[in-house]
């Protein structure tokens, strides 16, 4: 993996500056720029920061935290990155996109591992394919009850009896934990991304929904699962209140 390119050791040679990780990053120097909460400095509402953090926290790696709004994130950030948060600034490199920072921090800080076997990775990202747009599509909708309402519950409902069917399918092997990938053994970073995304929907259905959905006695798999993922020490430590979730869906409500 940490070969560097042969062109690298010609700079070198040469005398000019390089970054002092050279090929492979070292830990330390990392800030994650992120939205804020209500108050513009506390951590705010989003799940791909969450996921983020997860990450950084499975891997025990260090980093400053900079809640930011749109007057207070850097001049730097909206000139190069056009403003994206969660973005990840690592030492001299800034990397954006959740998924792309997950896979930054997973090749390159190896321990623990947040992968499974390419081809089981695949199916469970098919599974969650367009979960977080049918959450979000109905927690936003207003008014509560309406028949477009009832109808993108339903559409949430068929995303997650995919996710329920998923966690009961041993067509792969017996499962022998309760993660998402494979057989359930590893956390992966599909937990990790999963996990805050399910956050979100728990809280929005109670506060804005009346619990229209059931989740534990409708999908019960995926209740286990919820269950299990949320109580992950690194989930823990990375969350933030059910006020802030319900601040963030009420602001895109109105
Ligand atoms: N596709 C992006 C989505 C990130 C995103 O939607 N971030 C929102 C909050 S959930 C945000 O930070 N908004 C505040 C801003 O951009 O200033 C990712 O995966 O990182």
């Amino acid at each position: 993996m940490t070969t560097p390119p042969a062109g690298l050791a010609m700079v070198r040679n040469r005398g000019l500056e390089i970054p002092e990780e050279g090929a492979t990053p070292l830990p330390g120097g990392m800030t994650l720029y992120l939205k804020a909460g209500p108050d513009g400095t506390s951590v705010g509402d989003c799940p791909f920061a969450h996921y983020v953090r997860i990450v950084l926290n499975e891997k025990g790696l260090e980093y400053d935290l900079k809640p930011s709004t749109q007057e207070t994130k850097p001049q730097w950030l909206i000139d190069y990155y056009d403003g994206s948060m969660p973005a990840l600034r690592h030492r001299k490199e800034c990397y954006v996109e959740s998924d792309v920072i997950a896979q930054y921090l997973d090749f390159f800080f190896q321990e623990p591992p947040l992968s499974d076997k390419k081809r089981f990775v695949a199916k469970a990202q098919e599974v969650t394919d367009g979960l977080f747009p049918s959450i979000a599509k109905y927690l936003k909708h207003t008014p509560d009850g309406d028949e477009e309402d009832e109808a993108l519950k339903l559409s949430l409902m068929d995303a997650l009896s995919r996710l329920e069917d998923h966690l009961g399918d041993e067509s792969d092997g017996e499962r022998t934990g309760p993660y998402f990938v494979g057989n359930g053994s590893t956390f992966t970073l599909v937990d990790a991304s999963l996990a805050p995304k399910l956050y979100h929907m728990q809280t929005g259905l109670k506060e804005f929904k009346g619990n229209a959905i059931d989740v534990a006695a409708v999908f019960p798999q995926l209740r286990g699962y919820m269950d299990s993922v949320f109580a992950r020490q690194s989930f823990v430590d990375s969350i933030y209140p059910e006020e802030t979730v319900v601040w963030g869906w009420s602001n895109a409500r109105s």
